[in-house]
């Protein structure tokens, strides 16, 4: 960890490869898939795609940010809406408050070396504001396109941390993460903002930078149990999985305690209490 800080404040991201054994992995792996097997794929057709901002009109979306909601492939659904393959091959994404509500999930965030690895960023109360559980499903696991985390999670000061874990190996030909080395340092491009009262979304451009080139995005081809850190004006992307494997990967996106937390971000809490860590121990306080 002794160079963790030098490495995120000069790329913008940083990795810990292979820091999380399978023992770990194994309990939020099987309860992703619990989750998926009772999910009532007929009553909730809602498609992830970050093509367009579709699934975030969609209350069952929004609802998701203080619940544990499934959504699905886009080329896992026919123009009619029917489902095209089984349910457990069909899961785009489970989000967004599994810390909250699952505790296979709430026991992987509490554990240390979270909070070590904020608190060697500089973080030191944390407040973790959504959890994902990403598929990538064999064959049709969707692009995740060019973006920087700020543009869905404002912060004032911007201080959105993300920490991606491979549960399992991520490579190019499975959609591993793609970045840009020292993008953070480049302006928010894009806002994604929602008026809650008055029931408006939108995504407006801020600037007109062009997204990185092929040629600026390393690939970051990961064994499973590994920890990728990025700040939140890193743009990154992730490919399409046109293999025959899958990719999972759990996503935690957290901001300090004293960072305000935009009104108009999609994701606001109202029911749950804040789920803190003490970055320096990894001990949650509530
Ligand atoms: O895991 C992926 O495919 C994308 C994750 C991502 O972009 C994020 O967590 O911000």
């Amino acid at each position: 960890m002794d160079d963790l800080q030098a490495r995120y404040e000069q790329q913008g991201y940083a990795v810990l490869e292979g820091v999380f054994p399978a023992t770990r992995l194994a309990p939020i792996r099987a309860a992703a898939e619990r989750i998926v097997e009772e999910f009532d794929a007929d009553r909730h057709r809602t498609v992830f795609t970050t093509r367009n901002q579709e699934h975030a009109r969609d209350r069952y979306f929004l609802e998701s940010a203080e619940g544990v909601h499934c959504f699905l492939e886009e080329e896992a659904v026919d123009a009619e809406g029917r489902l095209l393959r089984p349910r457990h091959q069909a899961v785009n994404k489970i989000g967004h408050a599994l810390h909250e509500l699952v505790p296979e999930f709430r026991d992987f965030c509490r554990q240390p070396l979270i909070g070590e690895a904020l608190h060697a960023i500089g973080m030191e109360t944390a407040v973790l504001w959504q959890t994902m559980y990403i598929f990538k499903q064999p064959g049709i696991g969707g692009e995740v396109r060019w973006h920087q985390d700020a543009t869905y999670l404002r912060t004032r000061p911007p201080s959105v941390v993300g920490l991606w874990v491979a549960v399992e190996d991520a490579d190019r030909d499975n959609g591993c993460l793609w970045v840009q080395p020292g993008g953070h340092r480049s302006p928010l491009r894009e806002i994604y903002e929602v008026d809650h009262a008055g029931g408006g979304a939108a995504l407006r451009t801020l600037e007109n930078a062009p997204w990185p080139r092929a040629s600026e995005a390393v690939a970051l081809e990961v064994p499973a149990g590994s920890l990728v850190l990025f700040s939140d004006h890193l743009p990154h992307y992730s490919s399409p999985n046109r293999s025959k494997r899958s990719r999972h990967a759990f996503a935690m996106h957290f901001a300090p305690l004293d960072a305000a937390w935009s009104e108009k971000n999609w994701l606001q809490r109202h029911r749950l209490p804040p789920f803190v860590i003490q970055a320096a121990c990894g001990q949650p306080v509530r």
